[in-house]
């Protein structure tokens, strides 16, 4: 049966029907395929981690209760769980090294390809590392907040100073609960240890690891990445751009930047310009060079330049379906292995440059910060030669685009809803005690052929507004909200409550605010602990009536980005459950019992609109406790069980 989409943008839901006129695979048919999909899987209740297994637990027949070696369900999910944490922590840190790399690089060589385009943010951000910042020349302090940072992945004593930043309160809890972490790579390394056969098997005592471990991402690693690209590439402020497929363009040379790292990408988007290389291009016979990205690539380089975006995580097949895209650059995370295949069918040129992510039978330029602009030129090069090789009678690029407001960050957003001349965050602390603001969402993460592509984002993301919560959001959620039109100021008047309209109106804002990549939920850590300072609103982010969700969520990092959020002490919904359905204690555990402990929990809702009106409760709980005034508009949703 050949897949349709039912919800998502019109593009895609072009570029599917076009796959299956050409009979070309997509994620949607390897889904079908893989169907009915392993139900101890499913439910975290396989173990492969000795070879006495694989083992498998009956939680429900007559079958066995434990694995060979005796460990039971409780442990089995545990332990699987905890290891999914320890693959997104490494994989946003490991980012954040890269960066931090970049940075050294850039303070220790002069004629570095790489500058420092945030002073005051450095200077900020050194302060926080107790590095001392008067009377000093910009590269000595870069090159001494370089190595600090590097320090801290693998430090052997104290705690990560990020992490420091949090509220008092929240700080306190950690060290209380022995969850501060200690050293990036560390937490993941003692989570490797640990879910080694014979060694930790109570699942409260694993999971600890575990926020130990995402802590160490969110407040660490992935805050690392955010901060030291912003004194690197340049710290966003809202920026106007356009999304969807339909910015491809038939007559230019088409460039895909995808994966996640702004390190070449961000080079990229200048060396575009150059008029050598357009000039190189038109000689092809075309009319210029388009640069777009697909997933956390493209937010990194939307949100710094305003490059267009192509489409997220499931439209990176979609887009090489056109036939259009000359070259499709790819770096790290998210990356399909199927475009390899994929791109075999069309002209589309496929390039790695990761060391650390090669594919079978595709060309690998390999990437260095000491000759960044180099690189860049040879693979722009390569996309202009690749174009006179396109079949034009195959090209199909959909017309759909959409305009969407970027860049915000947890200095712009708020300083901006402030206005000009009261930058804090009063304004925003006022407005949800006032009661013109119900709460604030943080709505974020992947896209999954599990579910109905694009549902899952904007059903909640609507509901939310239209309840006067203001939603931030970052990585395939930014994207799907900017294709549906959801981050243009003026859709705030078409689908936001009266007091969100307000805002919006006054500040010119949209309802729904796109803060970056994924590493860049670390803003929203930011922003939240920023919010606590201002005051009003109780002494923790426990305090706060905020919510977090990922309905869509696929990846690793998702899970460990949930967990930090939740060890923060954040309410965090995901419609499809975490793989803990076969473990009742783990189960009830994170849904419940951990609340105690950090003060945030897990919540899970296969329904976007009950799940968004289960973080409306929950904002409504919060708001009742801090005894803030009623709401100053009639609301759509009525609350229940508050
Ligand atoms: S890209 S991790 S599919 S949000 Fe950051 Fe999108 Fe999820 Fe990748």
């Amino acid at each position: 049966m050949p897949k349709e989409l039912k919800y998502a943008d019109e593009a895609s839901k072009k570029m599917v029907l076009k796959a299956n006129e050409e009979n070309l695979e997509t994620v949607w048919d390897r889904y079908e395929k893989m169907q009915p999909q392993c139900g101890f899987g499913l439910m975290g209740i396989c173990c492969k981690i000795c070879s006495m297994g694989p083992c498998r637990i009956d939680p429900f027949g007559e079958g066995p209760r434990t694995g060979i070696c005796g460990a039971n369900a409780d442990t089995i999910a545990a332990r699987n769980l905890i290891r999914m944490i320890a693959g997104g922590a490494a994989a946003h840190s490991d980012h954040g090294r890269d960066i931090a790399h970049a940075l050294l690089m850039a303070a220790q060589n002069p004629s570095s390809d790489y500058t420092i385009k945030d002073e005051e943010k450095l200077k900020a951000i050194a302060g926080i590392y107790h590095i001392q910042t008067e009377n000093r020349d910009t590269r000595e302090i870069a090159l001494d907040l370089a190595r600090a940072a590097l320090n801290e992945f693998g430090q052997q004593e104290g705690t990560l100073v990020m992490a420091e930043r949090a509220p008092e309160a929240r700080v306190k809890r950690w060290k209380e609960l022995g969850i501060m972490p200690r050293a990036i790579d560390r937490e993941i390394v003692e989570i490797m240890h640990r879910t080694h056969m014979g060694v930790d098997t109570d699942y409260r005592n694993l999971i600890r690891q575990g926020l130990r471990a995402c802590l160490g991402d969110g407040w660490g690693g992935s805050m690392i990445a955010t901060e030291l690209s912003d004194i690197l590439f340049g710290t966003p402020n809202p920026i106007r751009g356009e999304s969807n497929l339909g910015v491809l363009d038939k007559d230019k040379v088409n460039l895909i930047v995808h994966g996640h790292e702004p390190t070449l990408s961000d080079i990229i988007a200048y060396v575009c310009q150059d008029e050598k290389l357009i000039k190189k291009a038109k000689d092809k016979g075309a009319a210029g060079i388009q640069l777009a990205g697909i997933c956390c690539t493209a937010n990194e380089i939307l949100m710094r330049h305003g490059i267009p975006v192509a489409g997220n995580f499931l439209q990176q097949e979609l887009a090489i379906l056109t036939g259009a895209v000359d070259l499709m650059l790819v770096d790290v995370q998210c990356i399909m292995p199927g475009l390899s295949s994929l791109s075999n069918c069309f002209h589309t040129k496929l390039v790695t440059t990761s060391p650390k992510a090669k594919m079978p039978g595709v060309e690998h330029i390999e990437f260095h910060e000491d000759h960044a602009v180099k690189i860049a030129t040879t693979i722009i090069e390569q996309a202009i030669e690749n174009f006179s090789k396109r079949d034009g009678k195959r090209v199909v690029i959909p017309k759909e685009t959409k305009g969407l407001v970027a860049g915000f960050t947890s200095e712009s957003v708020f300083n901006f809803l402030g206005g000009k001349y009261r930058a804090s965050y009063r304004p925003l602390n006022d407005a949800v005690i006032a009661g013109r603001l119900r709460g604030a969402a943080g709505v974020i993460g992947c896209s999954n052929p599990n579910m109905e592509y694009e549902e899952g984002h904007i059903k909640m993301v609507l509901e939310l507004i239209k309840n006067d919560t203001l939603v931030v959001t970052t990585g395939c959620n930014a994207i799907s909200c900017a294709k549906h039109g959801l981050l243009q100021p003026e859709n705030a008047f078409k689908y936001a409550g009266e007091g969100l309209q307000e805002i919006c109106r006054a500040v010119g804002i949209p309802p729904v605010l796109h803060v970056g990549s994924c590493v860049d939920n670390s803003r929203i850590l930011t922003t939240l602990t920023h919010v606590v300072t201002e005051g009003g609103l109780g002494n923790d982010i426990s305090d706060l009536p905020v919510a977090g969700a990922a309905p869509e969520w696929m990846s690793e990092k998702a899970v460990s980005i949930g967990f930090y959020f939740v060890a923060s002490g954040v309410y965090t919904i995901i419609c499809r459950p975490l793989a803990v359905m076969g473990s009742k204690n783990l189960h009830d555990y994170l849904t419940d019992g951990i609340e105690k402990e950090v003060g945030g929990k897990w919540a899970f809702e296969l329904d976007p609109v009950k799940a968004a009106h289960m973080m409306l409760d929950h904002i409504d709980r919060k708001r009742k406790a801090l005894k803030l005034k009623p709401l100053m508009y009639e609301q759509a949703y009525k609350p229940k069980d508050i």
